[in-house]
């Protein structure tokens, strides 16, 4: 089955310039990037990315991780995968959530650690199921923003401000 999924390259995998590594292990699924983009994370995106999580005992450390509180920069990189089988395939390579458990030659168990406060510095999020793909990719993604037609979309006319360049091209 053709799918979607969410990939985010979390705070400590850019703090350790590991995009690269991370990009490499993937293209062995030979699934197409569809959307990418770095991201400042809000304190409401992380919870709302994180929302079934929210009454485990290490949510609020959850979000701050998110949203780059524990490294220097406050950093995300979201991508959106397409393929064959996209999601299951993309957890394959990202490997088990504890990184100590993970897969040794998947992405969290290469270069994941747990800290001494007990957060998974696990490197990346991938989403687990269709319908959690659908919520996350809608959730980080405009429809403009990806190169394919992946859910439908409609149009609609608002009016608002928007920051655009101060000056022209030269
Ligand atoms: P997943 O990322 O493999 O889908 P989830 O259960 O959805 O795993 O958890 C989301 C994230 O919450 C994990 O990636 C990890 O960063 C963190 N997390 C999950 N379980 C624990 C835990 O027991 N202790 C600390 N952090 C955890
Ligand atoms: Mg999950």
């Amino acid at each position: 089955m053709i799918q979607q999924t969410l990939v985010l390259i979390k705070p400590d995998g850019l703090a350790k310039s590991l995009t690269g590594n991370i990009l490499a292990k993937f293209t062995e699924t030979r699934l197409e990037i569809v959307a990418c983009k770095m991201i400042r994370v809000s304190e409401s995106l992380a919870q709302e990315h994180y929302k079934f999580l929210n009454d485990k005992p290490f949510f609020s450390e959850l979000i701050k991780y998110l949203q780059g509180e524990f490294h220097s920069r406050k950093k995300v990189m979201a991508m959106v995968y397409w393929g064959e089988d996209a999601i299951g395939k993309v957890r394959q390579v990202c490997g088990a959530t504890n990184p100590e458990e993970a897969d040794p030659v998947s992405i969290r168990g290469s270069y994941g650690r747990i800290t001494t406060s007990g957060v998974y510095e696990n490197v990346i999020h991938a989403s687990s199921d269709d319908k959690e793909a659908e919520r996350e990719i809608k959730l980080w993604f405009e429809p403009h923003e990806i190169i394919i037609d992946c859910y439908p979309t409609k149009a609609t006319r608002e009016v608002f401000e928007r920051i655009t360049w101060e000056t022209a091209s030269v």
